[in-house]
C-alpha cells in the first residue's frame, strides 16, 4: 500500500494515543516528537531487518568503521528525507494543525564529536547507507556530548551538553542488552603452557559490561538501513558486589560519561586510552563473535571482515585482532597478523605533531597489559624483520615503542594494508613529511581519499530553496546522484537563474539576520557581505588574521568614515577546547572587537561582527547558506582539509583561502578566476623552516599598517583586553609569530579588497557562485565512499538505487 497523507495521519493519531492517551491538540512538541520518530523508526526497522539478512544470505563482506567521535546533529529531518516522507510529513502535520519546524526543534543534537573528523564519519554514515554499502560505524555512547558555549562577559564558558536527559532523549537508539560483551581492563596478566598454547591468565583485572546501542542509519531511497553501533560502560551482573560504593561504580560507568573536548590528542588522560581500548574492545569481540556464528573457521575472515581505524584513536584494534586470534582462537602469530594486516585499513587526519598520539608504556600496561605484551612482540618483530636490510635509524624512528612511549600511527600504519590522507596535499605531506620513512618501507600502502559532504544535509535540507531552484532547471535527478550539479554550468548567462539564485542568497541571509537579531540583539543588514569563518578555534586557522583584518577596517573608517567599503557582516562560529588558553584568548579579543565595532554608530554600520554562541551542526546548516564568503585562511600545509570549505561552495559562499588542504583541489575544480587565493605556499612554508628566516618582529616595525593593528590589541582601543591583547601581541611579535599571521597579512588584504570590487559587479559574481556550486559536486562524500569501498575496502554495493521509499507498514 502507498503511503499517502490520509493513511500517515491516521497512523500518526493512533501512535499518539498509542503512546500518550491524548490527542494532537494536547500533545505537547515533545509528545508529537517522540510519536513522529517511533513511526519512523517502526517504518525503517523492516528495511533495518532485510538489510541484515540480505548480507547473511550474500555472506557480504562488511566493513566496520571505528571512530571515536561521530557528529550527526539531529536525524530526524535526514531520515524523513532518505525515506521519502519529508514532504508528506510536513504536508500532513499543516493539515492537522502541527508545526513541522517547532517539532524537529525538539531534537537535540547528537553532538558525540568535535568538528571536522567527527563529522565527516556521520556524512560518510550517510552516503554508505545511500549507496548500499555493508558498511556499519562503531563509537562510543557519550552521555554528554560536546561541551555547550556560552560567553560571559566575552568569555567562553562550557556547560556540560546532558543530550540524554533532554525531554526528546535519544530517540533513534536501540538498546541490545543481548549482544553485550565483557571488556577486560587493568590486573597484570601471566601467559602459561595449556595444550600446547600460550593461555593468558588475568589476575585482578576489571571486568566491563559494554552495551551497544544500536542506530539506524537510512540510505537515501533505496529500502538499506545501516548500523551505527555505539558503546556504553556498564557494571556486570555477575561482579555486581565488586563495585559496593558509588564511587566504585562511577570509576567504570565514567568510561563512557564524556566526550573529550579536544579535536587533537590528549596525551597522559588514562580515561582517554580507557574509552579507546574499551570501545575498540568491545567492537572487535562483537565483530569476530558475529563472523563465528555463520562461519567454521576463522583463518580468512579478511575476506569478509574489513576493519577502518579512523584517525589513531582506535589503533589498539590492530592489537585487540591480534589478542582474539592469538589467545582465543590460537592461530599462529605469522597467520593471525597475516589476517590482522588484510582486515585493517587507517585514516590519518592530521600533520599537527601534538596530535599524533604517544601513550606512555606504564599508562598501557595498566589499562591493558596483554595489549602491551601484544604490541612488544609486533615492534619485536618489526625490528628483527627489517634488520640488515634497512638503515639502523630507520628502523629506530619507525618502531612503534621507543623513547619510553608507543606510537599510535606507527602501530596504524604498520598493521594496515593501507594509509589514507584526506586531501591531496596532505597525503603529499605524509609522504614526504610526516610518514615519509614508511613511505619508504611500504610505498604501496599509501593512498588518497580527498574528503567529501553529504549532499543531501548540507544542500537538498540545508538550503530547500536552493535545491528547487536547482530541480526548476535539472530535474531532480540530480539528488541521486550528485555529478550532475555540474550541469548546472551552462546556465551561466542565463540572467533569470543568475537573479533567482541571488534572491535565494538574501532569503537566506534575511532568515540568518533574524536570528543573530534574536540571538544577539545586533540588527545587521542582509545586503552587506556575509563573510564566514566556521570551525574549530585553532591558532593555524587563523581566526586571528580575520580579526587583524576587522580591526584595521574599523580604523580606516573611524579615520574616513566615508570610506567607500562593501559593508560587510563578519560572522563566526567556534568553539576552543576548555584548555587552549590561547584559542579562548581570542574568543575573548573577536568578543570584544565586536562590541566595540558594533555600538559605535561613527562607522555608520559599515562592518558589523557577529560570534555565535555554540557554534554546532544545527547552527552550520543555518549559516552556510547565508554565506557569501568563506574564510578558508589556515597557514599553508597545516589544515588537514577542511570540509567547511566544501559546504561553503556548495551553498553558492566565494572562497577566500590558502594553498592549504582540500582548498587546492577546490582551485582545480573551479579555476582561479573564481575563487580567492592569497598566502604564502606550503613549500614557502618549509622553506622558513628550514632557513629560519622568518622574523616576525620585522613585519611589526616596519609595516605601519601592521604597527597601527597591532597596537590596537594593547593601546586600550579595543577595551577589556588588557591580559588577552598582550598575549596575542607578544605571540605575534617576541615569539616569532607560528603560524605566519603578519606574513600573509598584506596579501590578505588585497584579496579582500579584490572580494569588495567583485562584489559590487553583481552578474560576475552570481557567474561566480553558480561555478562553485556546480563544481562542489565533485566532493560529494557519495563519491568518496565509493572510493573507498573499491579501493581499499574491496566490498561493493548490495542496494539498487531509487528503489521504492520505505513507506509501509506503520
Ligand atoms: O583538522 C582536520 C580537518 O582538516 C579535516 O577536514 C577533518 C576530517 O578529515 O579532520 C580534522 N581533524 C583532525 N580533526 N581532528 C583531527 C586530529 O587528528
Amino acid at each position: 500500500m502507498e503511503l499517502d497523507k490520509t493513511l500517515f495521519i491516521e497512523s500518526f493519531k493512533k501512535r499518539l494515543s498509542q503512546k500518550y492517551a491524548i490527542d494532537v491538540s494536547d500533545a505537547t512538541n515533545s509528545e508529537l516528537y517522540d510519536t513522529l520518530c517511533s513511526l519512523v523508526k517502526s517504518s525503517y526497522s523492516v528495511s533495518w531487518r532485510q538489510t541484515w539478512k540480505d548480507y547473511l544470505k550474500e555472506n557480504e563482506k562488511q566493513v566496520y568503521y571505528f571512530s571515536i567521535e561521530f557528529l550527526p546533529g539531529k536525524l530526524l529531518k535526514s531520515n524523513l528525507l532518505n525515506m521519502g516522507w519529508y514532504q508528506l510529513v510536513i504536508d500532513s502535520f499543516k493539515e492537522i494543525g502541527i508545526d513541522f519546524e517547532q517539532v524537529a526543534a525538539v531534537e537535540p543534537d547528537m553532538a558525540l564529536g568535535n568538528g571536522g573528523l567527527g563529522r565527516l564519519a556521520a556524512d560518510f554514515m550517510d552516503s554508505l547507507a545511500s549507496e548500499g554499502y555493508p558498511v556499519n560505524g562503531n563509537g562510543i555512547r557519550y552521555r554528554y556530548g560536546l561541551f555547550k558555549q556560552r560567553f560571559v562577559n566575552g568569555y567562553q564558558v562550557e556547560l556540560p551538553d546532558e543530550w540524554l536527559k533532554t525531554a526528546a532523549g535519544n530517540a533513534w537508539e536501540i538498546r541490545r542488552a543481548s549482544k553485550a560483551v565483557t571488556v577486560t581492563m587493568g590486573g597484570h596478566v601471566e601467559l602459561v603452557q595449556k595444550n600446547g598454547y600460550l593461555e593468558p591468565i588475568y589476575k585482578d583485572a576489571t571486568l566491563i559490561k559494554a552495551v551497544p546501542y544500536d542506530v539506524g542509519i537510512v540510505g537515501y531511497h533505496n529500502q538499506h538501513v545501516n548500523t551505527l553501533r555505539l558503546w556504553s560502560a556498564e557494571i556486570p551482573e555477575a561482579v555486581e558486589s565488586c563495585y559496593p560504593t558509588i564511587e566504585a561504580r562511577r570509576q567504570i560507568e565514567d568510561i563512557t560519561t564524556v566526550l573529550y573536548p579536544d579535536d587533537s590528542n590528549e596525551a597522559g588522560r588514562r580515561l582517554r586510552l580507557k574509552q579507546e581500548y574499551f570501545f575498540v574492545s568491545a567492537g572487535v569481540q562483537s565483530i569476530i563473535r558475529h563472523y563465528k556464528k555463520y562461519h567454521e573457521t576463522i583463518d580468512q575472515i579478511s575476506q569478509r571482515v574489513a576493519i577502518h581505524i579512523n584517525d589513531t584513536h582506535p589503533a589498539m584494534c590492530v592489537a585487540e585482532f591480534m589478542r582474539i586470534l592469538l589467545d582465543e582462537e590460537h592461530l599462529s602469530w605469522e597467520k593471525a597478523w597475516e589476517q590482522t594486516v588484510k582486515t585493517m585499513s587507517y585514516t590519518n587526519h592530521t600533520i599537527m605533531a601534538e596530535a599524533l598520539e604517544t601513550w606512555d608504556i606504564p599508562l598501557l600496561n595498566e589499562i591493558q597489559p596483554r595489549i602491551l605484551q601484544i604490541v612488544a612482540e609486533i615492534d619485536h618483530r618489526f625490528v628483527a624483520h627489517l634488520a640488515g636490510k634497512m638503515d639502523g635509524q630507520l628502523i629506530e624512528r619507525t618502531r612503534i615503542i621507543s623513547g619510553g612511549k608507543v606510537h599510535m600511527a606507527h602501530l596504524a600504519v604498520i598493521g594496515s594494508h593501507s594509509t589514507n590522507g584526506v586531501a591531496q596535499l596532505h597525503t603529499d605531506l605524509l609522504k614526504s613529511d610526516v610518514l615519509r620513512d614508511f613511505y619508504t618501507l611500504y610505498p604501496e600502502r599509501f593512498n588518497n581519499k580527498t574528503n567529501g559532504i553529504a549532499l543531501r544535509r548540507w544542500l537538498q535540507l540545508a538550503n530547500p530553496e536552493l535545491a528547487a531552484i536547482i530541480d526548476q532547471k535539472l530535474g531532480r535527478n540530480w539528488r541521486q546522484n550528485a555529478c550532475q550539479l555540474q550541469q548546472l554550468q551552462q546556465y551561466n548567462t542565463d540572467e533569470q537563474f543568475l537573479k533567482k539564485l541571488a534572491v535565494v542568497k538574501l532569503h537566506n541571509k534575511q532568515r540568518l539576520a533574524k536570528l543573530i537579531e534574536e540571538r544577539t540583539g545586533v540588527t545587521v543588514d542582509p545586503t552587506a557581505i556575509f563573510d564566514v569563518q566556521i570551525k574549530r578555534l585553532h591558532a593555524y586557522k587563523r581566526q586571528l588574521l580575520n580579526l587583524l583584518r576587522i580591526i584595521k577596517l574599523y580604523l580606516d573608517l573611524k579615520e574616513n568614515p566615508d570610506l567607500a567599503i562593501v559593508p560587510r557582516v563578519f560572522i563566526f562560529g567556534a568553539k576552543a577546547a576548555p584548555s587552549y588558553h590561547y584559542a579562548k584568548s581570542i574568543i575573548k579579543c573577536i568578543n570584544e572587537t565586536a562590541a566595540l565595532i558594533n555600538h559605535d554608530s561613527t562607522i555608520q554600520g559599515k562592518i558589523k561582527v557577529i560570534f555565535l554562541e555554540n557554534y554546532d551542526v544545527s547552527l552550520a546548516e543555518q549559516i552556510i547558506p547565508a554565506a557569501d564568503i568563506s574564510e578558508q585562511i589556515s597557514t599553508a600545509s597545516k589544515e588537514a582539509s577542511g570540509t567547511s570549505n566544501m559546504k561553503l561552495m556548495l551553498n553558492g559562499a566565494l572562497t577566500v583561502a590558502t594553498l592549504d588542504g582540500a582548498n587546492v583541489e577546490i582551485k582545480e575544480q573551479v579555476g582561479a578566476d573564481n575563487i580567492f587565493m592569497f598566502g604564502l605556499t606550503k613549500q614557502e612554508v618549509y622553506r622558513y623552516y628550514q632557513d629560519h628566516s622568518y622574523h616576525s618582529l620585522d613585519y611589526y616595525h616596519h609595516n605601519l599598517v601592521i604597527h597601527r593593528v597591532l597596537d590596537a590589541l594593547i593601546d586600550g582601543t579595543i577595551p577589556n583586553i588588557a591580559a588577552e591583547g598582550h598575549e596575542i601581541f607578544d605571540s605575534l611579535t617576541y615569539l616569532n609569530d607560528d603560524y605566519f599571521v603578519l606574513r600573509d597579512f598584506e596579501d590578505y588584504l588585497r584579496i579582500q579588497d579584490q572580494v569588495d570590487e567583485t562584489y559590487r559587479d553583481q552578474k560576475k559574481w552570481q557567474q561566480m557562485s553558480l561555478i562553485n556550486i556546480a563544481k562542489a559536486c565533485h566532493f560529494s562524500s557519495d563519491i568518496t565512499v565509493k572510493k573507498y569501498a573499491s579501493e581499499i575496502w574491496q566490498v561493493r554495493s548490495v542496494a539498487q538505487k531509487g528503489g521504492v521509499n520505505i513507506g509501509y507498514p506503520l
